[in-house]
């Protein structure tokens, strides 16, 4: 028989399967259908990673199962390609990013095809061409005309490496996502996006989901939702000072009072402060520091005491100072706070170090010692008509009462921000708006869209932050839509999340030049059956693109109102030593080496077969060769074909049971135990002398989604004209998945009481079940206690009592 030649046979299947369009998704709305989804990649410089084909093949598995199972499925791809790496790339090098961009997509697509995934290629699409961003652009201006895009100044997160503005979701761990470059507070005009007019429904929606619960978690904390109350503290000035706080019943505890550097009323009371040039100092300095910076936990306290203007406490009428520091933030609740020392830790190190009164109103700990936080559990004390109640009947009362009074409110505040939409680079969407001196910002058109990007010079931006299309005179130059007076272009571009937020939809129709999207195609595709992607991704493009989505569905123009049904999401590939895999570690594993080496059979089985699939895995060149050798093995199983191969008992029952195994496994992430089963079945398969042709057939079925390329090789060579694509998946017959029942005798301090009927593998927890009912069983048992149960399965069940 032939050697296994990989590339040659891989090489073939992936061009009849082009040819006949095997895996093309058809309009045809009377089949039912499916619709798995894998993010779209970037097409960076560098080619595909490892890590890329991990999460493709897995859906590439549910893909091709579903296909068997009677399903019109689509299995989209395309490209996602605005971005800073590409322009970065372009800067450097002088060539234009859409030049680097067709280059980058032109080998990644290839890489793709060379794994063999099914996709339906005729629908492919990418987020640069103008055809496609027409409809980004056509989304942001229904946005604009709804009032959720605005135009603000403020302070926002600068990049000084990128020299661009970021999103609060770019800036980790404070620095750039990006590039790793310190990020400091510039003030800015922005286009904004009211992402928060939508929280509470990005959250509520959740339950209806099948996310997996960390990204629901993660989605959750992001958006943090808390309830509490806004309350107003008089001060000597005669004014209000309004804190946002979770714990109105901690009000008797509050010895000082805490606002943001940049609360305005130290512009406001400028006149009565007296150590106004302390605080200005105090504020420039803070300005310089990221939020996160400010926020740190265990970071040493600072702050400056406001002389001249005290506050007054409205549960005691007891006046207590107010000072400003960096901890309190200015953009969530009211930039002002209540501190109560002996219950808060950041306002305990606070008051320990500038030596403020810790008055204790929960009952708990030593709150001259250490903060007491756990308070969930305490009753108030030192709090006049709160004493002797728990937390929250407290935190009711305190309400009631200071709602009736007039002094505060029950508030619900958020974490989320609205979404920082502007971005002063060349690639990316331009904003499709014009600045007119009269009409102020008015919208393009629809028929003037795409607002295509301009040829420039230079990409790079310009040293006072715009971008390169501010130095564009005749492209900015326009006239107003509104009363054809001069009016200028906006100059910033659209952030990557742009074109990612609503990608899915354009699969639907993706040569629709009507619509993004018609209804027609809409009601019959969406919402998205299955979502895995990337953890990194959960507060960004995952919230992004259910925000869009539900303001689309708000405006009658796609009919779900949440995008995606159910969302998962795998682990990363590391380097053998389990660090992650980098050029500068020089770990990186090219995927074209493994296909061109062993095959893209044994890259997708062994990608699936390396571990847990929602953890991280190192790279094993061992175990590729593992992979390689167990497709070996079943290149020779034909050999053991025969018509006349004897009937085994044992072997149907394998068979059964991996049927149910691998068609449960591939639903439920388990791709490894998957085909786990599926060694263990050819190791039965080798056991016996010869095996029939239908066995050799399920088998075949069965690790198809895995190994596409040679299991449609063997079945060709079996004899068959048609492809493994096309059967139906198989199903088991349930009554002989269940092993072998036994008669078990039943033992009660060594005397056989009773026998019970069980499977042979039975656990002893069944065992313990059904005894515990059979009535002679009971007869010895009842009102003993059961000191000891020894259970051998398939032998004895002995149950000692006392
Ligand atoms: C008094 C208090 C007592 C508080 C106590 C907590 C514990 P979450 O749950 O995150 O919403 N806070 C309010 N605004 C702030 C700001 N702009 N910058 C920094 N901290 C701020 O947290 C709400 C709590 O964080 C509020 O409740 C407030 O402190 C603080 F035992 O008020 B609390
Ligand atoms: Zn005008």
């Amino acid at each position: 028989m032939q050697d296994y030649l990989h590339l040659e046979i891989e090489k073939k299947w992936q061009d009849i399967w082009d040819e006949k369009e095997t895996f093309k998704a058809y309009n045809d709305y009377t089949k039912p259908k499916y619709y798995p989804l894998v993010e779209f990649p970037y097409p960076s410089g560098q080619g595909l990673h490892v890590g890329h084909p991990r999460p493709y093949t897995a859906l590439d598995i549910v893909a091709r199962k579903r296909r068997m199972e009677g399903y019109n499925v689509l299995y989209p791809m395309g490209w996602d390609a605005f971005g800073l790496p590409t322009e970065n790339y372009a800067i450097k090098n002088k060539i234009h990013p859409a030049v680097v961009t067709e280059q980058n997509i032109k080998r990644f697509k290839g890489q793709l095809k060379s794994l063999g995934l099914s996709f339906d290629w005729s629908r492919e699409i990418n987020s640069t061409d103008p055809k496609y961003y027409k409809w980004t652009q056509w989304i942001f201006l229904k946005l604009f005309e709804k009032g959720l895009a605005y135009k603000k100044e403020m302070d926002i997160n600068w990049c000084t490496s990128c020299k661009v503005g970021l999103a609060n979701e770019e800036v980790v761990g404070g620095v750039c996502e990006r590039c790793g470059g310190a990020v400091i507070k510039k003030a800015k005009s922005q286009w904004m996006l009211k992402i928060t007019e939508y929280a509470e429904r990005l959250i509520n929606d959740l339950d209806d989901l099948d996310y997996i619960e960390r990204v629901k978690t993660q989605q959750k904390n992001w958006i943090g939702r808390s309830e509490g109350m806004e309350v107003d503290f008089r001060t000597t000035s005669g004014d209000n000072l309004r804190v946002y706080t979770t714990r109105p019943d901690t009000i008797y505890g509050a010895t000082y009072m805490v606002l943001s550097p940049e609360h305005p009323m130290l512009e406001e009371r400028a006149n009565l402060i007296e150590n106004l040039d302390a605080l200005q100092a105090y504020r420039d300095e803070a300005r310089r520091k990221s939020d996160f910076e400010r926020t740190e936990l265990n970071k040493e306290k600072t702050g400056v005491e406001i002389k001249g203007i005290r506050a007054v406490n409205p549960a005691n009428d007891e006046e207590i100072p107010i000072w400003i520091s960096d901890y309190v933030l200015m953009s969530y609740g009211t930039g002002a706070i209540m501190a109560v020392p002996a219950h808060d830790s950041r306002d305990w190190e606070f008051a320990k170090k500038f030596e403020l009164p810790i008055i204790e109103v929960v009952q708990g700990g030593d709150v001259q010692e250490a903060v007491y936080t756990d308070t969930d559990k305490g009753i108030m004390v030192n709090s006049d008509i709160l004493n002797g109640l728990n937390v929250q009947e407290a935190i009711e009362k305190i309400s009631d009462y200071l709602t009736d009074k007039g002094l505060g409110e029950r508030k619900v505040n958020y974490k989320l921000r609205d979404w920082v939409f502007s971005r002063q680079r060349y690639w990316g969407e331009p904003i499709p708006l014009v600045n007119c001196p009269t009409c102020g910002w008015v919208a393009l058109p629809e028929s003037e869209l795409p607002l295509t990007l301009p040829e420039v010079e230079s990409y790079e931006p310009t040293d006072n932050g715009e971008s390169p299309l501010a130095a564009m005179d005749e492209w900015i130059e326009t006239t107003c839509p509104k009363c054809g007076g001069p009016a200028h272009r906006e100059t910033d571009t659209m952030p990557q999340w742009a074109g990612s937020s609503w990608y899915f939809l354009r699969y639907c129709d993706p040569d629709n030049d009507d619509i993004f999207a018609s209804m027609e195609a809409l009601n019959y595709w969406m919402p998205v059956d299955w979502y895995n992607g990337g953890m990194e991704h959960t507060t960004l493009h995952l919230l992004y693109s259910r925000f869009w989505h539900k303001f689309l569905f708000d405006i009658g123009v796609v009919n779900t109102k949440e995008p995606y049904m159910k969302r998962t999401s795998h682990g990363m590939i590391m380097g053998e030593n389990n660090e992650k895999m980098s050029k500068s570690r020089g770990n990186v594993v090219n995927p074209d080496d493994i296909i061109q080496e062993f095959g893209a059979d044994t890259l997708r089985l062994y990608e699936m077969f390396i571990g847990d699939f929602e953890k991280s895995v190192p790279w094993s060149d061992n175990s590729v060769k593992g992979c390689r050798r167990f497709l070996d093995r079943i290149w020779t199983l034909q050999e053991n074909v025969t018509d006349d191969a004897g009937y085994s008992k044992t072997l149907e029952v394998a068979m059964h049971k991996a049927i149910k195994k691998v068609s449960e496994d591939y639903e439920n992430l388990k791709f490894n135990t998957a085909i786990a089963t599926l060694m263990a079945l050819l190791n039965d398969f080798k056991k016996q002398t010869a095996i029939t042709e239908g066995e050799m057939k399920t088998f075949l079925i069965l690790l198809n989604p895995v190994a596409p390329h040679i299991t449609e090789e063997l079945w060709q060579v079996l004899g068959y004209d048609n492809m493994v694509a096309d059967q139906t998946w198989p199903a088991y017959d349930e009554a002989k998945v269940i092993d072998d029942v036994i008669e078990m005798a039943v033992q009660v301090n060594g005397k056989v009481r009773s026998t019970i009927t069980l499977a042979i593998d039975a656990t002893q927890v069944m065992a313990h079940e059904l005894a515990f009912v059979d009535e002679k069983v009971l007869q010895f048992t009842e009102g003993k206690r059961v000191v000891k149960e020894i259970y051998i399965p398939g032998k004895i069940y002995n149950i000692v009592v006392k």
